[in-house]
């Protein structure tokens, strides 16, 4: 039988693409994300080999629960995707809404952290699996404003780094997927909270669209089972770091 995918977030972005790129693959999608309606519509465009299941990365009993709740011949999960994910909000750590702060550890950490405690036993048991975890070049580089969005994104990486030592042994893989500007997707519309704002950040640029990251995706779960990819940087050709920056005066 086909590998199972289950990928988290896949209602919009880049969990959609994935979601298409890798049915069209071959392979068998769980597809998560709260809104349950674009799930059915996925499933009427992709049909058997994908499966709608609404789920909230905030949900930490349902999260807990799922190698049980899923239904019966979609419990061995060989590949999950970590996609599901936020940043909200552009301003200075002293302004933040702390509720915004929690939504993002809420969903970019311990989402992260719940499903994936949940579904790598089976995997490890199974002796065969990945996980694939979509990351951020914020986890590596502070910009202003990225302060806990930044934070969560740091804080995968260090955990697929850590994954790969406990993993040593099995053949369970790990990867942290760490994209940079990425158009194509409602990422910047949920941060800002205002669409023309969010079209703003992408003017005049050529930003990594929802399909590269699918394709990245793809070539890194397909790779012999020998190779494990334990990290990508990836950015558009017109961005690049900023470099240190210093006030005087
Ligand atoms: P989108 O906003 O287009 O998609 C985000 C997805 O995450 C949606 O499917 C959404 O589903 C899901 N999601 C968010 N919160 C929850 C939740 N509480 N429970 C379940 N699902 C949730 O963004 P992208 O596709 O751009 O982002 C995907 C990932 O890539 C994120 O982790 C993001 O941090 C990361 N990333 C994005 C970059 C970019 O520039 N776009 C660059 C680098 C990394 P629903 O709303 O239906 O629940
Ligand atoms: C999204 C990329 O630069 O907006 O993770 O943080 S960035």
């Amino acid at each position: 039988m086909a590998d199972t995918v289950l990928v988290t977030g896949a209602t919009a972005g880049f969990g959609r693409a994935i979601t298409e790129r890798l049915i069209h693959d071959g392979y068998r999608v769980i597809g998560t994300g709260r809104r349950a309606e674009r799930l059915e519509e996925l499933q009427q465009n992709l049909g058997e080999a994908f499966l709608p299941y609404p789920l909230d990365m905030m949900d930490r009993d349902s999260l807990r629960t799922l190698p049980e709740e899923l239904p019966e011949g979609w419990r061995e999960v060989d590949v999950l995707v970590n996609n599901a994910g936020l940043a909200l909000g552009m301003g200075p750590a002293q302004g933040a809404d702390i509720d915004e702060w929690e939504r993002m550890i809420g969903t970019n950490v311990s989402g992260v952290v719940e499903i994936t405690r949940a579904l790598l036993p089976g995997m490890v048991a199974r002796d065969h699996g990945h996980v694939v975890t979509i990351g951020s070049t914020a986890g590596t580089y502070p910009y202003k404003g990225g302060n806990v969005y930044g934070a969560t994104k740091a804080f995968v990486s260090q955990f697929m780094r850590n994954l790969r030592t406990d993993l040593l042994g099995t053949h369970v893989r790990a990867t942290n997927l760490e994209p940079g500007l990425c158009g194509g997707s409602e990422f910047s519309s949920v941060r800002l909270g205002d669409d023309e704002k969010a079209a703003d950040v992408y003017r005049d640029t050529h930003p990594i669209l929802p399909e590269d990251i699918a394709e990245t995706v793809a070539w890194v779960i397909g790779l012999p089972p020998r190779v494990n990819i334990n990290r990508i940087e990836m950015m558009p050709v017109c961005q690049a770091s900023g470099g240190l920056a210093v006030v005087r005066g």
